[in-house]
């Protein structure tokens, strides 16, 4: 598709910085570039830097690409100017006086969609990208823009476009081609569906990975809770005493666990009480241990043990306090006094994230429904070949799963859902 306007933006922050950038992308980038700049020649090769003048009063360089190169697939500079809010605004000011309009928030990223330099889902990657705060994040990201989910649904689609152009010719010309092999059309089915399941089974970790962990810690009153929060914060956040009931309110704390994002909540101790305060503070225990991802249950090790409620994760705290020879209770041990244990708490949020060494993950949220209504078109491919049922509907089964599909690429995307999608994006990406 080609845009008639040419829009631009800078693609650095607002701020102070010793370089920004400016980009402006369209039919008419080169010649808005050279009325406001002096050093671009007369055939500008691609990918090539350029120093010179601005109007408006600064020096720098223009860096320029070519159509059908570079980001956005079309005719496009980045100026790289001083990182002075006032010359990042002056030059916007002046490709916007020669003819630019300023771009909405994603819209290079949207062009370079519609250009057909990314898909969809190589799109919504850029995006994961630029926001990536963890390693993980960014490796998740990256594999995604790379392509691996485009190109595993591109696969898919091609095989099931072929057991559908089958299937559609022997209902159409049956007495020429005799019945036709259904085997062939459960195999591409099955096929599919693997590799769906394949990508739906990276779904937790990719959510996990995206939005990090809210973790609960519950327990009896004095189990260790708010001791625990202290150690894994490393600072004294919660008040500890050994008097049971110390913590009445929630209290919350962002922490970084086996490279993943935990908010942390420490809670009063579950108890029978007649003190209205603690009455409050058990109900919000109750009620944050419903909300979390994850709810860690915590049992003084020197008690006899308890029944354990409903939990992820059970921890037997003040293992400094236990002796070795004691019998070993299933949980994990830990101390909050020595740190013992708490290098496995890291590593028990790691697996929570954790995908085979070569698999990309499901990191938009976007993604996994159109996965399983794909799925439901194939179920009915396999539920008419079970069931003997006839032709047509194999039909409405791959067609199905072949459009699910391609929404995750963004193929034949409605203009709404993409503003939708790229109205996430930040100015300038
Ligand atoms: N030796 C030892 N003492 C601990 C450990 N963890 C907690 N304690 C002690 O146990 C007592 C209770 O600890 P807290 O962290 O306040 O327990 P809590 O679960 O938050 O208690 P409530 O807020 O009353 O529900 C305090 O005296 C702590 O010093 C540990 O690992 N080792
Ligand atoms: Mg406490």
């Amino acid at each position: 598709m080609r845009h008639a306007d040419t829009i631009v933006a800078p693609i650095t922050p607002p701020g102070v910085g010793a370089v920004a950038s400016v980009r402006i992308s369209g039919p008419e980038a080169f010649s808005i570039a050279r009325e406001i700049f002096d050093g671009l020649p007369a055939s500008p090769m691609t990918h090539h830097a350029y120093y010179g003048h601005f109007t408006h009063g600064d020096e720098g360089l223009m860096l320029v690409f070519q159509d059908g190169h570079g980001y956005t697939g079309e005719p496009a500079v980045e100026a790289m100017i001083h990182g002075s809010p006032a010359s990042v605004r002056l030059l916007v000011e002046a490709a916007l006086g020669a003819g630019a309009r300023m771009a909405e928030p994603g819209e290079f990223t949207l062009r370079a969609f519609l250009n057909g330099t990314m898909d969809l889902s190589q799109a919504e990657a850029v995006r994961d990208t630029v926001e990536a705060q963890t390693d993980l994040q960014l490796r998740f990201a990256n594999a995604q823009r790379s392509g691996a989910l485009r190109s595993s649904v591109r696969a898919m689609r091609a095989q099931l476009l072929a057991a559908l152009a089958a299937v559609e010719a022997h209902v159409d010309f049956e007495e020429e081609l005799g019945p036709l092999d259904r085997g062939m059309v459960q195999d591409v089915a099955d096929h599919v569906a693997r590799e769906i399941e394949g990508w739906l089974s990276t779904e937790r970790a990719g959510q996990v990975v995206r939005h990090g962990l809210r973790i609960a810690l519950i327990g009896e009153p004095n189990a260790g809770k708010s001791s625990l929060l202290n150690a894994l914060l490393g600072r004294d956040r919660a008040i500890v005493t050994p008097i049971a009931g110390t913590t009445r309110d929630t209290i919350e704390e962002s922490v970084i666990l086996g490279g993943i994002p935990c908010v942390l909540i420490d809670t009063a101790g579950l108890r029978e009480t007649d003190d209205p305060i603690e009455v409050l503070g058990v109900a919000r225990a109750q009620a944050a241990a419903a909300n979390a991802d994850a709810v860690w249950y915590l049992h003084d090790a020197t008690r006899t043990p308890t029944p354990t409620p409903d939990c992820d994760l059970l921890l037997l705290t003040k293992a400094d306090l236990v002796s070795p020879d004691a019998p070993v209770e299933s949980g994990l041990s830990i101390s909050a006094v020595t740190g013992q244990g708490l290098n496995r708490l890291h590593a028990w949020v790691a697996a929570q994230a954790e995908v085979a060494p070569d698999r990309a993950c499901l990191i938009d949220a976007r993604h996994a429904p159109l996965l399983r209504l794909a799925l439901t078109g194939l179920n009915l491919v396999e539920s008419t070949i079970e069931h003997d049922l006839p032709d047509d509907l194999l039909s409405v089964g791959l067609r199905e799963a072949h459009a699910h599909l391609g929404e995750v690429i963004g193929e034949n995307a409605a203009a709404d859902m993409l503003t939708s999608i790229f109205s996430s994006f930040c100015i300038g990406k």
